[in-house]
Formats: structure tokens, C-alpha cells, sequence
């Protein structure tokens, strides 16, 4: 495939959006075609699921149910939208993707790691991320981001030691796999995060 696919991750409230945002912008203004997308969602099916995946009135949905929508959603969205876009030369900018289901469900739910990347490669049929950022910060000070922006969903509502879990399930990823996963310190404020990221980023699709 021609394109560079790159994927944003981190805690509630890390920032991740607003980077994409700004990456975003910059690589276009450089005359590069870009494919801003999300999980879960990114097509019409996917963000159907993402509807009940975020739902909070959804109390009862069980955790392997959870997995295996999550799953659902990214083998859509990897079909429909990634795949072509990157066989296409884009580069693809994903807000999320599977390291979040291996710290979210993983770690999160305590779900056996082995079964989690089983699914991970029926879901992606093997389109994995040329490039990860995962954007670290403190939970309690993610969490009180995320809650001045408005509405909690299901997931930003479990308690702190979930997302501590989380927190450290992304930062083990990316002591394991430190060519793929680059971690950048998100507490910073958003200007300073951003040039990081572009640095990083430019490493890997190289001069416009
Ligand atoms: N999930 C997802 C799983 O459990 N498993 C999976 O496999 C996948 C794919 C998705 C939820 O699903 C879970 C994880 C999530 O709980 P979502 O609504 O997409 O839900 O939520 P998030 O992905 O968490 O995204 P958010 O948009 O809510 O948060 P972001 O992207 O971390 O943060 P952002 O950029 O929106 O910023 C939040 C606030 O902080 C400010 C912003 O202005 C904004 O107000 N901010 C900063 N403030 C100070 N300094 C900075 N550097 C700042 N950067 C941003």
C-alpha cells in the first residue's frame, strides 16, 4: 500500500482530537491528501455501533459483547474507509484504533491480551499503523478535561482505576514496540504538543 497510516492514542482527555486537528490542517496546507477518521465510527455501520458502544443507558452490555463491537466497527471502517484510502496514497489519520481495544478491553476489562489481538487480526486483516502517538497524561487531569467539554459516555464514567489501567496498558505498548509507538508528553500546552507531533510525523512521510 501506498499511503502512511497513523493513529492517535491516549486517555480520556489527552488531547488527541484537538492534534488531530491541527496535524490535520498542516499536512493539508502542505498539498498532501489526508483522511481525518475515528474509532470507533468512520462509516455509516460503524458509527451505528459506536451509538451503542457509547450509549451510558447501555449498563448491561457485557465485556466480551463490548470486544467483539469494537471489533465489529474497526473491521468496517479498516474495509470501507482505511484500506482504500491508503491504497489510494493517502495518509490516514485515525483518532484511535486497536491499541485502544488491547488497553480499553484488554487492560481495562481485564479480557485475556491473546484473545484481544486474536480479534484484532480478523478485524484489520493485517492494516496495521505505520506510526502511533499515544498522548500521555495523568488520568485525574485527562478525566477533568474531558468532563469540562459536557456529557459523560459509557466508558468515561468507570471508575479512576480503569483508566490507570489504561493509562499503563498504552505505555507498556509502547515500551514493546518502540519503532511503531512513540510516546509524547500531551500535559503540555496544545502548541507545544503540536510541533512534536508534526516532528514525529514528518520523520515518516517525509518532506512535502
Ligand atoms: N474505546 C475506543 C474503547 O474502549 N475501545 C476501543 O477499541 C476504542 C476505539 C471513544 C471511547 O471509546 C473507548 C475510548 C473512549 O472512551 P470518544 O468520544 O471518541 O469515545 O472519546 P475520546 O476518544 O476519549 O476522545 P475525546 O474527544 O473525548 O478526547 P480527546 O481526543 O482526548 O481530547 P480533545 O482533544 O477532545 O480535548 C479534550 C478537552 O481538552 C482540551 C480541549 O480543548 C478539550 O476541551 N485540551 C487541552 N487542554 C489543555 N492542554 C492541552 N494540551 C489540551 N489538549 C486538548
Amino acid at each position: 500500500m501506498n499511503g502512511v497510516f497513523i493513529t492517535l492514542e491516549g486517555v480520556e482527555g489527552c488531547g488527541k482530537t484537538t492534534q488531530m486537528t491541527l496535524l490535520g490542517q498542516r499536512l493539508e496546507a502542505e498539498g498532501r491528501r489526508v483522511l481525518r477518521t475515528r474509532e470507533p465510527g468512520g462509516t455509516p455501520i460503524a458509527e451505528t455501533i459506536r451509538g451503542i458502544l457509547l450509549d451510558p443507558a447501555n449498563t448491561a452490555l457485557c465485556p466480551v459483547a463490548e470486544l467483539l463491537l469494537y471489533e465489529a466497527a474497526r473491521a468496517q471502517h479498516v474495509a470501507e474507509r482505511i484500506q482504500p484510502a491508503l491504497e489510494a496514497g493517502t495518509i490516514v489519520l485515525c483518532d484511535r484504533f486497536a491499541d485502544s481495544t488491547t488497553a480499553y478491553q484488554g487492560a481495562g476489562r481485564v479480557l485475556p491480551r491473546d484473545t484481544v489481538l486474536n480479534l484484532h487480526r480478523v478485524a484489520t486483516g493485517g492494516v496495521w499503523p505505520d506510526l502511533t502517538i499515544v498522548f500521555d497524561v495523568p488520568v485525574a487531569m485527562g478525566l477533568e478535561r474531558a468532563a469540562a467539554v459536557g456529557h459523560r459516555d459509557r466508558i468515561e464514567c468507570e471508575p479512576v482505576e480503569f483508566h490507570e489501567r489504561v493509562r499503563a496498558e498504552f505505555l507498556r505498548i509502547a515500551e514493546a514496540e518502540p519503532e511503531r509507538v512513540k510516546v509524547v508528553d500531551a500535559a503540555q500546552p496544545p502548541e507545544a504538543v503540536a510541533e512534536v507531533v508534526y516532528e514525529l510525523v514528518r520523520a515518516i512521510v517525509g518532506q512535502p
